[in-house]
């Protein structure tokens, strides 16, 4: 194989491994911008932790912005949302009613999870349960239910 070739094939492979990660995780959120430095995290989940359930998680928001139900456009607010044993991979699009929904603009919520191992993350999202842009979501991590 001549080298122009080879430097031309590996030049497809990348652009079509860029074409596929830009096609199944958009890193880009909607149309609400959000306040650079907000972050969110779980007040009393820490990686690792092992839980009994049923279990109230506390869901943590820096004053960067604040609070608001669905619905209520407001600046530089949102509700959040848990993932659990999934992911969100567009960033521009409504959050899955199949993830859990804190719409009345709840800080916490009470878990009930069967035994056994599970991966949990915060997404926080606009009026509308669209992530904002930057998304703004903690880590995924990983629990045990005993
Ligand atoms: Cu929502």
């Amino acid at each position: 194989m001549s080298n122009s070739s080879f430097i031309i094939q590996k030049f497809i492979f990348l652009a079509f491994s860029l074409f596929c990660c830009f096609s199944t995780v958009s890193v880009y959120g909607g149309e609400t911008p959000s306040v650079p430095g907000t972050k969110v995290y779980f007040i009393n989940l820490i990686e690792g932790q092992k839980i009994k359930s049923p279990y109230l998680v506390q869901l943590g928001l820096t004053s960067e912005m604040g609070i608001a139900p669905a619905l209520a456009d407001w600046p530089d607010t949102g509700h959040h949302h848990l993932v659990i044993d999934s992911t969100v991979t567009k960033m521009n699009k409504s959050i899955s009613n199949k993830h859990i929904h804190l719409h009345k603009g709840q800080t916490e919520i009470t878990l009930k999870l069967p035994t056994g191992k599970h991966t949990i993350q915060i997404f926080f999202a606009d009026y509308s349960h669209i992530p904002h842009d930057p998304p703004v979501m903690s880590e995924v991590i990983n629990i045990t239910v005993e």
